[in-house]
């Protein structure tokens, strides 16, 4: 993204508004804001990524995921190019604690009927543990967003790791299809 706009603003430098300018282009400081905007420093609560487009069907296209690890919720949103209402779908994370030995999976999903259900799995040293948690979980098959929202007090304090996914099937059978790359984020 910042390289697309030094590349635009490239081309503007090299016009002929640059002889009638002093001092810093304006230009230039839209480069720098543009860049910070898009580097989310490591101390946020919220992170967001932009994954490619058009590398899954539509409906299981993951196009951008935003994460709030703040101190009430842990709410995870993902924005698919086509969220259609067809077949069973799975929406799912994996959320690692930096201790490395502490994580949590988190799946939802949607049936033909439109009803959903969510389900939450820590696992400590690879040992499951069941803390009982509500997902809340929203499909929007109208605006295109899946979000999860977790009670932070079901998830271990601290920065988490996050990497979601969405897929075909219901959980006990089915494939991925689109992934994210980790997305780490402090507790605020
Ligand atoms: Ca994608």
């Amino acid at each position: 993204m910042a390289a697309y706009f030094a590349v635009n603003n490239t081309a503007v430098f090299s016009g002929p508004e640059l002889h009638h300018s002093r001092g810093r282009h304006p230009c230039l400081i839209s480069v720098v804001a543009t860049t910070v905007a898009t580097a989310t420093p490591a101390t946020a609560d919220v992170a967001s990524l932009r994954d490619q487009l058009g590398d899954a069907p539509a409906r299981f296209d993951i196009t951008t995921v935003k994460i709030s690890n703040r101190d009430d919720r842990l709410v995870v949103k993902a924005r698919i190019r086509d969220l259609k209402a067809e077949g069973t779908q799975i929406y799912g994370f994996t959320a690692t604690l930096d201790n490395g030995s502490t994580n949590y999976t988190v799946t939802t999903v949607r049936r033909p009927s439109g009803r959903t259900s969510g389900e939450l799995t820590g696992y400590v040293d690879g040992a499951p543990q069941n803390p009982s948690c509500k997902v809340d979980r929203t499909w929007s098959p109208r605006r295109n967003t899946i979000e999860v929202s977790i009670d932070r007090s079901c998830i271990a304090a601290g920065r988490v790791s996050i990497n979601t996914y969405i897929g075909v099937g219901d959980g006990s059978a089915g494939d991925p299809v689109d992934f994210t790359e980790p997305i780490s984020v402090q507790q605020g």
